[in-house]
Parts: C-alpha cells; sequence; structure tokens
C-alpha cells in the first residue's frame, strides 16, 4: 500500500489566532491518536477545514506553512460555505435524520449545492497530492459523496469510508430527497466501515432497495467492481484513560485539583454518598431531559436515596445559535431547577450541572470517582464516553447504565442496558446499579476493560487499514480474467482473419440493459444498427439466443437477416426460414406447476409469471428486493418436490425462475447449430446463468464472455451491455 490521505472534516489539530500570532494545537480526539502511527509514519497526511477563515492571502499562506509541519493540508471554506455544508447539509439534514429525528431534518437545496461543493473541494485537494494507487480514507457524514467523485476522477486510488453516526434503516432514508445521490456517494469506496452491525445491515438494505445492486453477504456488486461492507466498532485509547485514571488516584489529596477536593468533600460529607455522572454535548440525540425525568422518577419512587446520591452532569455547549439547541437548553436549565427545587436541601443538590467543557484531567477525575454512568442516548453512534468511563475503573469499582440505542452497548453486554424512552426501567435500573453488590460490579467492569483494552484505537485503525488492503487485493483477483484492450485487439484480428465466423449473442443484460418490465427491453435504433452490421459482416452467422419468447423476438427481430434462438434454445429461427421447434412439446406438466407459480404471485407483490412454449418463469425484478429472494428459494424448493421424476428442470436466473423442460437449453441449442454450420471462430456473450450453458457446451477454443462480474465458466468478462456493444463495433471495425 502506498501513501495514507486522511478526510475529515475538521483536523487533529486546531489554529489559534491570538495578538501574539498563529498557533497549532494539537487535539487530543481519539480519531486523532489512532491514526497517529500512519499519520506520522508512513509520510501520509491529513486533509480537513483548519477551523479558521484566513482573512487574506497572506494568512492563508501562513496557516497552509504550519498545517504542513503537522503533515496536514487545509481544505478552506467560505463563511457561506459553512453556514450551508455544515450548519446546513451536515448538521441540519443528515445529522438530524441519520439519528432518526426527521421532526428536525430541513430539506434545502442551497445545503445540498453546497454540500457538493465542499465535497468536490476535498476531491481536489486530494486529487492535487494523491500519487497513482495511494490509499484515501474519508472520515464521517459529512463528506459522503467524497468516495464517489475520486472514484470518478482518480479510479487508480484506493478508498476506504468510516461512518462515526449511525446509518439508520431504509425507511428513515428514503425520506431524503438526494438518498441515490447519497449512497452513490458511499458506494465509490472499496470498503466501507460502520460501528454495528445494524448500521451495515441498514446500509445493504438501502443500497438493494435503492439501487437494485445484488449484496452477496458483504459485498455489493455494483457493475464492474465490488464495494465490501464490514463492521469495525470504534476504540478508545484504553492505556492513556488508565495510565492516567491511576495518577489520579494515587495523588495525595492536598495535590488534587480544586475540582478533584471539591468531588472528594462531595462524597466524604456523608457516609454512603453516591455520584451519578453523565457527560455528553447538549444535543437532541442525547437524551439528557429522559434523563433527568429518569432521575427525578428515581428520587419519587427510592425516596431513601434523597441526601445521598447525586447526578453530576457535565454537558458540553453545541451549536448554541440553532434554534433546537436553544429550546433543548432551555429545557434542560427547567428540569434540572426543577428537580432541585423540588428534591434539593441546603447541604444537597440533586442535579449538579455543568453548561461548559472541562480540562481534560477533570474529565478523568470524574470519570474515576463516579459510582455509576449513566448513559442515555436516544440514538449514538457509538458513544466513546462509556468506554473511558469502563477503562478509569482502576479498582474495578463502578456501575455502567447505558442506553441500548448507543453503538456501545453491542460491545458492552455486561452493562445495565436500558431503553432511555423508558423512564420507569431507567429509574430502577439506577436503583439496580445503587444496589448491586461489589462482586456483580466487578465482574461487569473486568469483562468490559478486557474487550475494550484489545479492540482499542489502534487496533481499530490497524483492522481498517489491513481490512482495505485486503480488499484491494481481492478487487484486483476480481479483475484478473476481465478482458484487457491487447486481448480485444487480438480477437478483432482473429475475426478479420478467419474464413466464417459465428457469434453467439444473448439479448437482455447482455445487449441492452434490464427494464423493470421486460416489455420495455425493445431495441433501440443504435441497437439495430449494430447488429445489422454484425450481421452483413464477411462470412458471418449472428445468432440471437435467449430465453425470450418467439413471438416477442419475432415481432422485434423477425424482419431482420439474423439467427434467432428463443426460449433458451425451444425455438429456432435460421435466417431466411421459419420458426422450427426443436423438441415436441408436452405440456400436460403447465396444468400442476402454473398454479404452485400463481400463488407465488399471489404472495409477492409485483412479481409475475410468463408462459413460454417449454417453460413456465416467474419474474421478481419488480418486488420488493429481499422478499423478491425470499420467495424464490422457497418456490424453488416447492417446485423442486413436484418435477421428481418427470422431464423437467429448474433454471435460477437473473430476478428469474424457469421451470423448464428438461434438455433444452442455450448449450445444445448453439451446439446443434454450429454441427450444421461449421465454422472456424466461434464467439459467446452472455451474462447471468442459462448463459452458462452456452459457455459450457461450446468448444474449448470458443471466446466465451460474460458481461458483469460473478461466478462464471467463461473465459473472460466484461462490465455492462455498453462495453458488448463497443467490442462488437470493434470487431467488425478492425480490418
Ligand atoms: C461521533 C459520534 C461516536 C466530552 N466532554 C468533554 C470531553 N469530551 C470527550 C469525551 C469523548 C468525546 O468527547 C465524546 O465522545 P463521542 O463518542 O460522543 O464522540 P464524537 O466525536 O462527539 O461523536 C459518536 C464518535 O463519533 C466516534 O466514532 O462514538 O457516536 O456521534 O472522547 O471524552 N473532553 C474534554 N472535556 C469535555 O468537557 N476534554
Amino acid at each position: 500500500m502506498n501513501r495514507l490521505i486522511i478526510a475529515s472534516n475538521r483536523l487533529p489539530i486546531k489554529i489559534n489566532k491570538s495578538e501574539k500570532g498563529m498557533e497549532v494545537i494539537p487535539t487530543a480526539g481519539g480519531l486523532a491518536t489512532g491514526l497517529k502511527s500512519y499519520h506520522k509514519g508512513n509520510n501520509s497526511v491529513w486533509i480537513g477545514w483548519p477551523g479558521i477563515m484566513p482573512e487574506s492571502k497572506k494568512e492563508e499562506a501562513t496557516v497552509t506553512s504550519l498545517l504542513e509541519k503537522e503533515q496536514c493540508l487545509p481544505v478552506f471554506l467560505s463563511e457561506d460555505l459553512i453556514e450551508n455544508y455544515y450548519d446546513g447539509y451536515s448538521n441540519a439534514t443528515l445529522w438530524p435524520l441519520f439519528h432518526y429525528f426527521t421532526e428536525f431534518t430541513e430539506f434545502r437545496d442551497i445545503y445540498w449545492q453546497a454540500y457538493k461543493t465542499v465535497n468536490e473541494l476535498f476531491a481536489e485537494a486530494i486529487i492535487n497530492n494523491a500519487g497513482e494507487g495511494d490509499t484515501v480514507w474519508v472520515h464521517d457524514y459529512q463528506l459522503l459523496l467524497l468516495p464517489n467523485i475520486l472514484r470518478e476522477k482518480r479510479p487508480d486510488l484506493n478508498i476506504g469510508f468510516f461512518l462515526h453516526i449511525p446509518f439508520p434503516s431504509y425507511e428513515i432514508i428514503r425520506v431524503l430527497p438526494w438518498r441515490e445521490e447519497i449512497i452513490s456517494g458511499l458506494l465509490g469506496a472499496d470498503l466501507i466501515g460502520f460501528h454495528t452491525y445494524d448500521y451495515a445491515r441498514h446500509f445493504i438494505s438501502s443500497v438493494k432497495r435503492l439501487l437494485g445492486y445484488d449484496v452477496d453477504f458483504n459485498q455489493i456488486k455494483l457493475e464492474n467492481r465490488q464495494v465490501f461492507i464490514d463492521v469495525f466498532p470504534m476504540g478508545i485509547d484504553y492505556d492513556k484513560f488508565e495510565k492516567l485514571a491511576l495518577e489520579v488516584q494515587s495523588k495525595p489529596i492536598q495535590e488534587r485539583s480544586k475540582e478533584h477536593q471539591d468531588i472528594d468533600r462531595f462524597l466524604l460529607s456523608m457516609p454512603d454518598r453516591k455520584l451519578i455522572l453523565s457527560i455528553d454535548r447538549l444535543d437532541y440525540t442525547k437524551g439528557i431531559p429522559e434523563r433527568l425525568k429518569a432521575f427525578r422518577y428515581f428520587l419519587q419512587k427510592y425516596p431513601d436515596y434523597r441526601e445521598k446520591v447525586s447526578l453530576i452532569m457535565l454537558t458540553v455547549p453545541s451549536r448554541t445559535d440553532v434554534e433546537q439547541y436553544q429550546n433543548l437548553k432551555n429545557e434542560v436549565d427547567v428540569l434540572v431547577g426543577n428537580i432541585n427545587g423540588e428534591f434539593g436541601s441546603l447541604n444537597w443538590n440533586p442535579v449538579i450541572y455543568f453548561y461548559r467543557s472541562l480540562p481534560f484531567e477533570n474529565l478523568i477525575e470524574l470519570y474515576s470517582s463516579a459510582d455509576i454512568a449513566l448513559l442515555t442516548p436516544l440514538r449514538d453512534g457509538m458513544n466513546l464516553v462509556a468506554k473511558e468511563y469502563i477503562a478509569t475503573k482502576v479498582n474495578h469499582k463502578g456501575v455502567l447504565i447505558l442506553s441500548e440505542m448507543a453503538g456501545a452497548s453491542k460491545e458492552l453486554g455486561e452493562a445495565l442496558s436500558v431503553n432511555p424512552n423508558n423512564i420507569e426501567a431507567t429509574a430502577d435500573a439506577i436503583f439496580k446499579a445503587l444496589t448491586m453488590s461489589d462482586d456483580a460490579s466487578e465482574k461487569a467492569i473486568k469483562a468490559m476493560q478486557k474487550r475494550i483494552k484489545r479492540y482499542d484505537i489502534h487496533k481499530w485503525a490497524s483492522e481498517f487499514v489491513q481490512a482495505l488492503k485486503k480488499t484491494i487485493e481481492k478487487q484486483s483477483d476480481f479483475h484478473a480474467k476481465k478482458i484487457s484492450a491487447k486481448l480485444k485487439s487480438k480477437i478483432a484480428d482473429e475475426f478479420s482473419k478467419a474464413k466464417s465466423k459465428t457469434l453467439f449473442l444473448d439479448y437482455d443484460g447482455t445487449l441492452q440493459r434490464f427494464f423493470g418490465n421486460p416489455q420495455a427491453a425493445v431495441p433501440d435504433a443504435d441497437l439495430y444498427d449494430l447488429l445489422d452490421r454484425v450481421a452483413e459482416a464477411k462470412n458471418t452467422e449472428l445468432v440471437l439466443i435467449s430465453g425470450r419468447d418467439k413471438e416477442t423476438f419475432d415481432r422485434w427481430f423477425g424482419e431482420r437477416n439474423y439467427n434467432l434462438i428463443a426460449e433458451h434454445g425451444a425455438w429456432k429461427r435460421e435466417r431466411g426460414t421459419e420458426w422450427k421447434e426443436r423438441k415436441p412439446s408436452h405440456n400436460e406438466w403447465k396444468e400442476i406447476i402454473l398454479p404452485v407459480l400463481e400463488s407465488y404471485v399471489d404472495r409477492t407483490p409485483g412479481s409475475l409469471i410468463e408462459e413460454k412454449t417449454y417453460s413456465l418463469v416467474w419474474h421478481y425484478r419488480k418486488a420488493d428486493i429481499e422478499l423478491g429472494a425470499l420467495r424464490a428459494l422457497e418456490l424453488v424448493h416447492d417446485v423442486s418436490n413436484l418435477i421428481i421424476n418427470q422431464d423437467l428442470e429448474i433454471l435460477e436466473g437473473s430476478k428469474v425462475i424457469e421451470v423448464k423442460v428438461s434438455g433444452i437449453n442455450k448449450g445444445t441449442a448453439a451446439t446443434e447449430f454450429l454441427y450444421e454450420n461449421s465454422t472456424d471462430f466461434v464467439m459467446a456473450i452472455g451474462d447471468d446463468w442459462t448463459d452458462e450453458f452456452l459457455f459450457k457446451e461450446l468448444p474449448e477454443t470458443t471466446y466465451t464472455i460474460k458481461v458483469g462480474t460473478g461466478n462464471s465458466v467463461a473465459k473472460y468478462y466484461v462490465d455492462n451491455y455498453k462495453d458488448v456493444r463497443m467490442f462488437l463495433e470493434n470487431l467488425i471495425t478492425t480490418k
């Protein structure tokens, strides 16, 4: 792997402007820590917004050169872009929607335009700095379009993407006016990582439903490549938290910070005093009012704990100029006031409320002093605070109450799990945490510590980078059989020299794209023109060979000078002659199978039956993608039982199941054609399972070409029907 380029909205460093000039301040965020070894060691570069709007070109140059020393590159954004891309599309559209707050989601074209512009600006900065084959790792919801912009402009790059927030269910994502663009934007990546399996599952489901791509386990099959989806639950810098907690605890009381001494005094002022801690940004996703209501209910239901337990709530101001955040702040202020007013006393405040951020050292002190952490987000991608709390419990004393809506709850199974909307259950969980035996809490903490120590931030970053590397190796295996330019000209050369030649071409998916309604796939003028010229090429037999019924083929190509094989080889029409049935048909079986297929149509909206001379076909391309796939499995099972000892077989094509008389397939029909028309150059092109008969049965010297990716016995493959058309054009024009 070559150089690593990291792209995220913000850089891991801040530029502070003061009277003394500009200075660089590193931020100690998890991402920066995790990627440190890649960033510093591998001559990598980090691209992002430096959080400052330079007032002049000179200032811009100063910022750029300061950042360069830290291997960072700025993408400067105007005030207008920040307003519409960052505050707008990122935080007023994607953030609420991806956290299931549809009522707060704003759909504004001006936001979308700015979002596209900024993603383009990031792409430009990356492209200007990326060497051939470099690796780009894109982070988070502000840059969802970036992978595909890069893919289109620089297909040589290896692209990974990680989403730090939840990916919501299809039912949520479908409300977004730009949903297809967003999903396609992400699919530019080779590997897309999520915190949890649920988010990955939701993403895959949206890809299937919105874009119709096939998915094989965690691989999304695009026309010409695959995108891998995987789960990488982000960890923390465990050793750092553990070390600092040990230091904090071993400090003599008089050397402790003022805040720490205050906490000590509070805890020691009365026997049995307990401290419950919560830390989060003041955001509507964090469930802060719900937490306060649960705490109030706890004090009502368990009055013995009054005067004994306080909730210390560190709430970091966030997006303060946005109305929803101001409303939330007011709601929290009122709730805190109410609880303290109702239950407080001269020497006891039930809720100790900080509306500010605290230095990192204080954070560690809070973590290590708190008996319980109460984290109740309504939705949260991961929630690193939960892991940080566990890591600081060096004496193994403490209980974590964690919302089941936080990604972290998947890994922290020993925590007391709550649905934050269930106020009573949350209050009961507080009681349970307070009354838990030391043994039980110690066991739970140790188990969680073991897990998050092993899969820490360094492991997370290296696992992702390794997985990306493997993905790229798999992509190249996948391209092994791709037809090369050199081979194309060799084939064209042989074609022009051969004395007699036969081309077997499938129709749907090979010469024409798929349509929801199969009858809409009428040949276009360009296709007729191309096929006419192929058919007229010297000593050339053009054979269109398809599963289509002969009536459709006759309507489309009856007037043309082509050889036609319809219904998977049941019917043939050599040019200039009439249609012939290759095997006398017997139809009694249809009376048994048809009602079965009809019952599937009834239970699978969007599916339909097509009747052909030798077969019955159940099409489910227009059905719900998952229901269709499920019903297809059931149908194959049901029909297999019915056709035992009958001269019938089942073919599974692309979104079709065909029950047909056996021995009739494209392979036998094509071989028969060759037997009657001896040829020294044979080529067969097809896209689905039914074409595999063709590839298998034609002579070894045949150029067999599959359209699209996937398993095949064909020797080569091309990406799509457009490539087939270009390839044929090249074949007949090469002299
Ligand atoms: C996104 C996703 C996902 C908090 N208050 C103070 C302070 N903090 C630190 C904590 C913790 C971090 O901020 C907050 O953790 P989150 O998990 O909420 O991370 P975000 O980056 O905000 O959010 C989230 C995460 O990405 C990672 O993928 O978990 O779901 O929304 O590290 O310690 N630090 C200091 N003072 C404070 O007052 N110094």
